[in-house]
């Protein structure tokens, strides 16, 4: 697998743990897409509920996968093992990024704006000057909107273990100090 993959992977992980005990919850799924939802308030109710779907659907299908010991939650240990088999993964991943980037289309217009952007990733909790450089390496237009359909295919991008040198590291790039 590639490093860069791994690095994601360990920052998913993290960011996914919402309430940081170390292990991935079904409340831990409920904290972020409530976080993401009310980052983009204007939003229909529509999309909303396919946004949460997706979250949702993530989660049953790693606790499916993944939960070896059989506990309900899931450690990064377990975790690490979604990379060995992704393709269990895809029709997941599929509906959590088109759930995901979808919600911030919010005139229908298949773009997005930086504000909206940024706030939802805020949401789940990537780092400001990372969230920039990925809307940056999107080419955002005169109006500084970017493509839904290009942030939907960096999502399954970021989740997949053989892909690096892609704008999704980006977000897995140490902090600026
Ligand atoms: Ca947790
Ligand atoms: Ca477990």
């Amino acid at each position: 697998m590639r490093t860069e993959a791994v690095n994601r992977v360990k920052l998913v992980f993290t960011l996914f743990d919402a309430d940081g005990n170390g292990f991935l919850e079904s409340d831990d799924f409920d904290l972020m897409s409530g976080r993401v939802a009310a980052a983009v308030p204007e939003a229909g109710e529509d999309r909303q509920q396919a946004m949460r779907a997706g979250f949702t659907r993530y989660w049953t299908t790693l606790l499916g996968e993944l939960d070896a010991n059989r506990d309900g939650r899931i450690s990064y240990e377990e975790y690490q093992a979604c990379v060995l088999n992704p393709e269990r993964f895809d029709g997941a991943v599929d509906a959590f990024a088109a759930g995901f980037a979808r919600l911030g289309d919010l005139d229908g217009s298949g773009t997005v704006t930086r504000p909206v952007f940024i706030g939802m990733m805020r949401g789940v909790g990537f780092d400001l000057a990372n969230i920039h450089a990925l809307f940056d390496a999107f080419e955002p237009d005169a109006a500084d909107r970017v493509r839904v359909d290009i942030w939907e295919a960096e999502i399954k991008n970021y989740y997949a273990p053989g892909k690096g040198g892609i704008p999704a590291d980006l977000l897995a790039a140490p902090p600026l100090t």
